[in-house]
Formats: C-alpha cells, sequence, structure tokens
C-alpha cells in the first residue's frame, strides 16, 4: 500500500490530494494492521493528521521522491536517510514499545514523560518523530510563511532575517548530532533552540519545550554525503526547500 501511495504522490503533487489519500490509507491501514500501535487520539489533539499517521505500524511514506530536493538535499543521501536511518528507528521504536503501556499512549504523552520510558523509547521515538516532522517541513515550491506567521516572526525575532540566522546558527553551533528547532513555548510564543540526539522540544528531558514548527537534521547522515563536514552550507541550502505551507499549518494547529 505504501508503494501505490508513493506513486499516486509523485504524479499528483497536490497537498489537497495528499491530505485526502491519508486519510482513506490511514483506516485501511488501521483496519488492516495485526498489531496496531494504538497511539490512541484523542479528540482535542493538537497534531490530529500527524497524530493519525502514528495509528499504524506502517512505516509513513516519504512525501515526495528522493530526488525531489535536488541539488540541495541529493537523492542517495534522501535514500540512505529515509529508507535506513529512519526505518531503523521506526523498527525500534515499534519493538521499543511492544506490549507495554505505551502501545495505548498518545506519542506526546510519551515524551511527556520519557524520563520514565527508558533510553530505546527516548532515543528511537524521537528519532522516529522528528525524521517525520523533517520530511513533512521540507519541499520544492514557492512557500512562503503565513501573515500570522511572519508577524509573530517578526514580533520575536525583529526581522525573517533575523530569525534566520539565529535558526542557522542554532542548527550550526549543535555540538555533535541533533536537531535545531522553531517551536511555540507553552505561552505561545515563538523560539528557537536545538536538541541533542534524537531528543526534541516536546520531551520531559529537553531544556527547550514547546510544540514543534519547523526542523533541521544535523546529523552527519543527514549531510556528509554532498556536503562533507561543511554544515553550513548544507544549513545555507536547507532554506530553499522549507515547504512554508506545512509550517504555517503546524503554527495555526498549535495556536488553537
Ligand atoms: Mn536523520
Amino acid at each position: 500500500m505504501n508503494k501505490i501511495f508513493h506513486l499516486v504522490f509523485n504524479r499528483q503533487n497536490n497537498i489537497k490530494m495528499r491530505k485526502h489519500l491519508i486519510k482513506i490509507l490511514n483506516l485501511g491501514f488501521v483496519l488492516v494492521a495485526t498489531s496496531t500501535l494504538t497511539l490512541a487520539e484523542k479528540p482535542n489533539d493538537k497534531n490530529d493528521r500527524t497524530m493519525k499517521e502514528f495509528k499504524t505500524t506502517e512505516f509513513p511514506a516519504l512525501p515526495y521522491s528522493y530526488d525531489a530536493l535536488e541539488p540541495y538535499i541529493d537523492a542517495r543521501t534522501m535514500e540512505i536517510h529515509y529508507d535506513r536511518h529512519h526505518r531503523a528507528y521506526f523498527n525500534n521504536f515499534v519493538s521499543a514499545i511492544k506490549g507495554t503501556a505505551l502501545e495505548n499512549s498518545s506519542i506526546e504523552k510519551i515524551f511527556a514523560e520519557v524520563s520514565k520510558a527508558g533510553d530505546a523509547v527516548r532515543n528511537n521515538g524521537g528519532g522516529f518523530y522528528n525524521h517525520v516532522i523533517f520530511w513533512e517541513n521540507l519541499g520544492k515550491g514557492t512557500s512562503k510563511p503565513s501573515a500570522e506567521l511572519t508577524e509573530a516572526i517578526n514580533k520575536t525575532f525583529g526581522s525573517f532575517d533575523k530569525f534566520r540566522e539565529t535558526f542557522s546558527n542554532a542548527a550550526k553551533t549543535r555540538f555533535g548530532s541533533g536537531w535545531a528547532w522553531l517551536y511555540l513555548t507553552p505561552d505561545k510564543k515563538l523560539a528557537v533552540g536545538s536538541t541533542p540526539n534524537q531528543d526534541n522540544p516536546l520531551m520531559d528531558v529537553s531544556p527547550i519545550k514547546g510544540i514543534p514548527l519547523l526542523t533541521i537534521d544535523v546529523w552527519e547522515h543527514a549531510y556528509y554525503l554532498k556536503y562533507q563536514n561543511k554544515r553550513a552550507d548544507y544549513v545555507e541550502a536547507f532554506w530553499n526547500v522549507v515547504n512554508w505551507d506545512e509550517v504555517n499549518r503546524r503554527y495555526a494547529e498549535a495556536l488553537k
């Protein structure tokens, strides 16, 4: 089913069609899944669509082809990153929570108490979730920050350029492996920060806390084939392939 999804996706680069398909396919997955990962959906979940994706043992499809983000992110890197690294986190996360009470928990709840769940859940759950956010906030096109997001960015950072510089610095200066984030704090303010390894702002172990809006993976596996040690060049290239439509959607949903 994933393959069909992927094929249709490539032909129909259409957000509405995509959302519709996700709904239909998720229903299908839930019905056919032999052991469903019941990351439960509550009526007031902040990110309904994402939560639905997490209700299945199916590894989520990449929302575009491997070469879609060329030349900024090369096809070989995308293939290895998605099909090996991300898939391994997904499989290990499923194994880590199988047969435990966490199977019946939402991913947000798991992260909110991840310190109790142990390193396998923290590292693989984060590795699974962070990449889903990352793939979705990448894309090629002419999308822009919405008027609401632009206003909030200007208010918080002074200008879009200042925000971009702050976010890029967070990505460039994260020592070792990790992620940089634009996120919405619990008091509904924009903030930029970074996390080590596969941690994210939803986790109780994270010093930065909030709802992720935009992220960049700064593990070497995300850029080494094309950029080698030049993380700064990869971070600069990233701005050419930000899917602002998705960031706008996440922002609007996080504000609710
Ligand atoms: Mn990665």
